[in-house]
């Protein structure tokens, strides 16, 4: 493990002035604001570029997302294989997974091993949490300002401050008097948390709900969860990985890869080119099932039109539903586990014990009605009219996505106008890359691009990998100052509209239109129109000297 930097400590700033001397602002030529997997790569490649730059985490720790859900079960449900960076071979080769779907823990130490690798350490303050950035436009420059009172003037501001990073926390009557513990899934403590023997009450069944209930279960006397709708779960049929399949998978990268960058999603798993409509119902259902069988989110891959034709769509949500009456013994909590809704519309969950987990005698479902939790009292919560005791209450509520975030700071662009408010009706970037009025501003998978569409590690290098070469233009050009135009920002945004509104997604009650943050706009908000066509447009657009975007020489 390298050596990890005393939180606050900078560089360039004296620290023997004494008390009351200010220490002077540190002057770079990039801030990364955000220390995981986003942040790491972009500090990597500046510092290799030859720019000034440096990265500012909140937390103790790197990884971000692998930092912050520690909860029981927690792993990813991309395959490790093509979970992971790219951009360096001997990386790619010497790295050795152990499962399918890797752990939390394992993810967090290839985090910290990439930190080691390429002695990123020295330029990241923990334990610093930005609180603002404001644009100075006679400099040009940014200003920010972090919670330990450190100052940093950069020229360029990135926000590597990640999509599913600001918990959500509902506002639920009388959680302050909760006379137990109270854990979020996305806030999860370093130290293990033993549950054995403890009532357990658990809001909330996506996908970090998912993977946490098995495990909860097998330690907690009872586990009560509380679900406001019901989820589609498919297995993720994770395995350890043996060394020769790792091995094959490794020499085979480079065509893999490729493969895989024509996808959708860039996922290594390819989108059937056939309806689900064109096929008997029996053929259909057995395509379902050997998918079903293999495991793995590639499930509603197996037909092109599950994501755009409601009939199509009702193929697969009628095989899960049925794989949920064979699975769950009690036909009444079946029905209750059973979701209305369009499958995919919402994040699909993987996990392998989810709906078995509620055959056990200490696992039981409340679903909630139309008025929600009731409130919360000491010894456990309201909830229709009943009361319901516990010990212990798991927040699985998910996260305030995409502009959660970016909201949590105060950012003032260009004469003072706060992004709050420019994205008041909703988030607008040009390609989720950068917002008119906030020059020299990137957003690593901001809104506006696939982003959580994708699998998120050759996303956020695409992004790193784009702003980098944008920022070498900038500097071999004389250019001081970069920002989208208004009408190519509205173009993208529309265009974003419009895809999306030919998909299933788009009337769905999901955080990806931001439904489940009251009083957030409801706009949907990643790109859905599939890498191939975005990363095209990027590639476009940079090699046209930046077309759509206002260039200030100076
Ligand atoms: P993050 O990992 O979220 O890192 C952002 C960092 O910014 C955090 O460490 C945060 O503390 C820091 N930060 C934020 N605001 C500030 C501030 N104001 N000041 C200082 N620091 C700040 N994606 C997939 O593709 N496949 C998966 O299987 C998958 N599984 C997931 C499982 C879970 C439980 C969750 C929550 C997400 C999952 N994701 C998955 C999405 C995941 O977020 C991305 O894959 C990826 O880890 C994002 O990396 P990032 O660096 O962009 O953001
Ligand atoms: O969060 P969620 P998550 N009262 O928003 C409920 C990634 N991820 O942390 O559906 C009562 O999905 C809410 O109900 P509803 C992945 O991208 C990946 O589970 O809004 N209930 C829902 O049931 C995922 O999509 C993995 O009606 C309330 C739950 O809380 C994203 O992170 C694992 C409520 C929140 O589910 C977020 O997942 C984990 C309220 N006031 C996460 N507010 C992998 O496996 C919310 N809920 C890769």
């Amino acid at each position: 493990m390298g050596a990890r930097n005393t939180p606050g400590l900078v560089p360039g700033a004296s620290h023997d002035e004494g008390v009351d001397a200010m220490p002077e602002p540190t002057r770079l030529d990039a801030l990364i604001v955000g220390a995981g997997f986003a942040g790491l790569y972009m500090l990597h490649k500046l510092r290799g570029t030859g720019f000034a730059a440096r990265a500012v985490e909140a937390g103790s720790g790197v990884g971000g997302t692998w930092y912050w859900n520690r909860y029981p079960g927690a792993r990813c449900d991309v395959e490790s294989m093509f979970y992971c960076y790219q951009f360096d071979d001997a990386l790619s080769q010497d790295w050795e997974w152990t499962e399918r779907y890797p752990a939390q823990a394992e993810i967090l130490r290839y985090a910290e091993h990439v930190a080691d690798r390429f002695e990123l350490w020295p330029d990241i303050s923990l334990n610093t949490r930005v609180a603002s950035a404001a644009w100075d436009g006679d400099e040009a420059l940014w200003r920010v300002a972090t919670d330990t009172g450190e100052e940093f003037l950069a020229r360029s501001c990135i926000m590597a401050t990640g999509c599913l990073s600001a918990a959500n926390r509902p506002d639920f009557a009388g959680l302050d008097d909760f006379a137990g513990r109270v854990f979020h899934t996305g806030r999860w403590p370093h130290e293990t948390v033993d549950f054995s023997g403890r009532l357990v009450g658990v809001i909330g069944t996506g996908s970090s709900a998912v993977q946490a209930i098995p495990e909860i279960a097998r330690e907690a006397a009872r586990v009560t969860v509380f679900q406001r709708t019901a989820s589609y779960v498919v297995p993720a049929n994770n395995r350890p990985l043996d060394a020769a399949e790792q091995a094959d998978i490794k020499a085979r990268y480079p065509e893999l890869r490729a493969a895989a960058r024509k996808t959708f999603g860039g996922f290594a798993v390819a989108i059937a080119q056939q309806s689900a409509l064109a096929v008997p119902e029996d053929e259909c259902r057995e395509t379902l099932a050997r998918a079903w069988d293999h495991g793995g989110i590639g499930f509603l891959n197996s037909y092109r039109d599950f994501g755009f034709d409601e009939a199509a769509n009702r193929r697969a949500q009628d095989f899960v539903r049925q794989k949920i009456r064979e699975t769950v013994r009690d036909p009444e909590t079946a029905e209750k586990l059973t979701p209305r809704h369009v499958i995919g519309c919402k994040r699909l969950s993987l996990g392998d014990d989810y709906y078995a987990a509620f055959n056990r005698p200490n696992v039981e479902l409340v679903p909630l009605g139309e008025d929600g939790i009731g409130r919360i009292v000491p010894g456990g919560l309201t909830a229709g009219g009943e009361e319901y005791r516990f010990d212990d209450l798991v927040l699985a509520t998910g996260f305030d996505a995409m502009t959660g975030a970016l909201a949590r700071i105060d950012i003032r662009g260009r004469g003072g106008r706060a992004l709050a408010e420019a994205w008041r009706a909703g988030p607008r970037m040009y390609l989720g890359l950068m917002s008119n009025g906030f020059p020299n501003l990137f957003t690593i998978t901001g809104p506006g691009s696939p982003s959580v569409l994708s699998n998120m590690m050759p996303t956020i290098e695409h992004h790193v990998e784009w702003i980098a070469a944008c920022l070498e233009y900038l500097r071999d050009n004389r250019i001081r100052e970069i920002e989208p135009r208004l009408e190519a920002q509205d173009a993208w945004v529309e265009h974003g509209n419009e895809v999306a509104s030919k998909t299933l997604r788009y009337n769905c009650s999901s955080w990806y239109l931001g439904a489940n943050v009251p009083g957030k706009p409801r706009v949907f908000m990643p790109y859905i129109g599939g890498m191939p066509s975005y990363m095209k447009k990027c590639a476009a657009v940079a090699a046209s000297g930046y077309e759509g975007f206002e260039l200030t020489p100076g």
